[in-house]
């Protein structure tokens, strides 16, 4: 359904006379100026999964409509700033905070400050371009407006966009649901000392490290496919497979925010040539880019300034804000080892002294306390766990020990260990 949708709005965009191609366009019916919603941040109807995206994470409008964002789950902003200026890095203090004022030019910088669940967030573009938007809490949660000049036909109206907006959604928390799986699946013990049990706990679920992208003709044919493959070293590699015409070269390349827009392209990829049976694949490494955010990317092939295929980058973003699993029994003297998988969030593994708040135990967040040791009940903190690190504790005395994240434990994020007697 997605990669339909993605087809849509390329055919829509090429449409609308960028390149001079004819294509099926949906004619905007809504009133000008349309108000355009963007969905930010989803959550499963059970809460354990939540989503890192802005829904459609790809909008186009014409100069003069509004986009209207609406935060639905979790705590993001929405910055906007001209193209090719680098927004300050997520997480710094202009981020967070709230700047500019209700009308985006393409030369100032705006800024929603803090949303939470139900707030909305307003701007009218009134100058065409493409224009990349970020989360300033969540590094890699990117959005686009694509802002046609007023009165092209635009791919989708405001209803259209809003419901192809919820299919991709329900795909990045349907992930998330897989992996939950995959999480439980993964609880397993190895040996510590003195015979005794190291248990592995995951703090949040991982993301998908492999990602393929099919491409396909503008007709829906598919040629052949790109494969992201993400944690190497350095940086992500992207491999381009095709079948096109035999001894053959076809240029290939990242674009933001639709297929061939031209002066929009982002990252180069190596050519493909092919061979006699007109099969060809290249491999391309950025080594800058760790991970690929969620739907505004397209992989183009290209003969000439002609796009032969293109397929959008579906990659899902979820988080879970969970330990896996929750409750765990041991027996006194075996450890428990934690392991952060998400690299949307970092998390603490904490607990808390008789009789202190969460308040209290707030001023250390960042800090390691009380060792890799637990004697009985005391203050425990691992300090900030980030994508790939672990925290581990040895639990010496029977009884049950509540921990939280300090960041996410009013959304749930609180696990137990229940410390039996030594077997
Ligand atoms: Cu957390």
């Amino acid at each position: 359904m997605l990669s339909r949708i993605g087809r849509a709005l390329m055919a829509g965009v090429l449409g609308g006379g960028l390149v001079g191609v004819s294509a099926v366009t949906f004619a905007a019916s809504a009133p000008s100026p349309a108000v355009f919603t963007v969905l930010v941040g989803g959550s499963s109807a059970k809460g354990n999964i939540s989503s890192y995206n802005y829904y459609p994470d790809v909008v186009t409008i014409d100069a003069g409509d509004q986009v209207r964002w609406v935060e639905g789950s979790g705590v993001h902003t929405v910055m906007i700033g001209p193209i090719g200026v680098q927004l300050p890095p997520p997480g710094s203090p202009p981020t967070l905070k709230p700047a500019g004022g209700s009308v985006f030019n393409g030369s100032t910088v705006e800024s929603s400050g803090i949303m939470l669940p139900g707030q909305t967030y307003a701007l009218q573009f009134t100058k065409p371009g493409v224009y990349r938007y970020q989360c300033g809490v969540h590094p890699d949660m990117v959005g686009a407006v694509v802002v046609e000049p007023a009165g092209t036909a635009l791919p989708f109206t405001p209803a259209q966009a809003l419901k192809a907006s919820r299919g991709q959604m329900q795909l990045d928390l349907n992930t998330g649901e897989a992996a939950k799986a995959q999480a439980l699946a993964a609880v397993h013990t190895t040996p510590g000392a003195n015979g005794t049990l190291v248990y592995h706990v995951w703090t949040d679920l991982p993301s998908p490290s492999q990602w393929t992208v099919p491409l396909t003709t503008q007709a829906g044919t598919a040629i052949g496919s790109a494969v992201f493959a993400m944690g190497g070293t350095p940086g992500m590699s992207v491999s381009v497979s095709l079948t096109g015409h035999p001894n053959s070269q076809y240029r290939a390349d990242i674009q933001l925010g639709a297929s061939s827009s031209q002066g929009r392209m982002i990252h180069p990829l190596s050519a493909v040539k092919t061979n006699a049976k007109g099969i060809g694949q290249s491999t391309t490494v950025l080594a800058k880019v760790a991970t690929i955010p969620g739907n505004i990317w397209f992989v183009d092939v290209k003969a000439g300034n002609h796009v032969v295929a293109s397929g959008q980058v579906n990659y899902p973003q979820f988080g879970s804000l969970r330990y896996w699993p929750g409750v765990l029994k041991i027996h006194a003297g075996d450890t428990v080892k934690w392991t952060q998988n998400d690299f949307h969030e970092a998390h603490t593994v904490t607990i808390l002294a008789p009789g202190q708040s969460v308040l209290q135990a707030e001023k250390f967040i960042g800090q390691a306390k009380g060792g890799n040791v637990i004697n009985g009940p005391g203050f425990v903190n691992s300090g900030l766990l980030w994508k790939g690190m672990s925290y581990q504790l040895t639990f010496n005395k029977p009884g049950t020990y509540h921990y939280l994240c300090l960041l996410h434990y009013n959304l749930g994020m609180v696990g137990t260990i229940v410390v039996q007697p030594k077997a």
